[in-house]
């Protein structure tokens, strides 16, 4: 048998990552409109066009770095278990606030599929949102969906597929951060390349690094059985 393909969903807590799952899946996780309810990782089919796709319902949070244990789930699982595409589910009322998560994630992988949800709350309040003009400037598709009405999922199906089967390829717009860092990240990314090679983005892995993340480190070292990847935060000092 084949390998399933996995689809992750990540996002800030309350976005609405779990009706969209039960909606998809037929699936009851509980739902509700306090932050923070998923803590574990709840798993489900969904069948498209003849195929199974394995969706994985991530914790919400606001941030993946290393944070909380919330965090570190979800972290570690779009790196690490490497998900076939990640959908990052913003809430269309408060954009703003929700892209901070989006584009972490765009850093960190590459499939990535980002999900305006709760459209039809945005749509009463009068919201207008372009997806061409974002799908435009993130470099990866951009839906609108409403998971409580089941709107926009035939799009976001299709769309997963056509990622899956090579005929959308994404290319995730990256951060550009100050000269300095810019300039940090230069000396640092080629060393850690050579270390992990493709099977993480060196560049986000070089920015971790340069923000001091001892607890990726630990997870990089035992995931992918790297020693030396400890001591390049002792060097850092001295490569930088
Ligand atoms: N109006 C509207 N409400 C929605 C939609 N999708 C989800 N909601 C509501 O938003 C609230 C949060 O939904 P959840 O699915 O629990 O959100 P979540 O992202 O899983 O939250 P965490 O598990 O805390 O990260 C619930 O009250 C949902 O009914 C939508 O498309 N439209
Ligand atoms: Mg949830």
């Amino acid at each position: 048998m084949t390998n399933p393909i996995r689809i992750a969903l990540a996002g800030n807590p309350n976005t609405g990552k779990t009706t969209l799952f039960n909606a998809l899946t037929g699936l009851r996780q509980h739902t509700g409109n306090w932050a923070g309810k998923t803590v574990s990782l709840a798993e489900g089919n969904v069948q498209f066009k003849g195929k199974t796709y394995h969706f994985i319902d991530l914790p919400g949070t606001y941030s993946l770095f290393s944070n909380s244990t919330d965090e570190e789930v979800a972290r570690n699982y779009i790196v690490f278990e490497r998900p076939d595409v990640t959908l990052v589910v913003l809430d269309a009322t408060s954009l703003e606030r929700n892209f901070n998560l989006a584009l972490q994630i765009l850093e960190m992988t590459r499939n990535v599929i980002v999900c305006i949800n709760l459209i039809d709350e945005a749509e009463k309040k009068g919201i207008k949102i372009n997806e061409r003009l974002l799908t435009n400037r993130l470099g990866v598709p951009v839906i609108k969906l409403s998971a409580r009405n089941k709107v926009g999922f035939d799009l976001l199906l299709d769309t997963i597929e056509r990622i899956v089967n090579g005929a959308i390829e994404c290319n995730p717009t990256q951060m550009t951060y100050s000269d300095e860092i810019e300039e940090q990240i230069k000396k640092i990314e080629p060393y850690i390349r050579e270390m992990v090679g493709d099977r993480l983005s060196s560049r986000w892995v070089s920015l971790r690094l340069l923000d001091g993340d001892e607890r990726l480190l630990d997870e990089i070292k035992n995931r992918l059985q790297l020693e030396e990847v400890k001591k390049t935060n002792e060097y850092r000092t001295a490569i930088l």
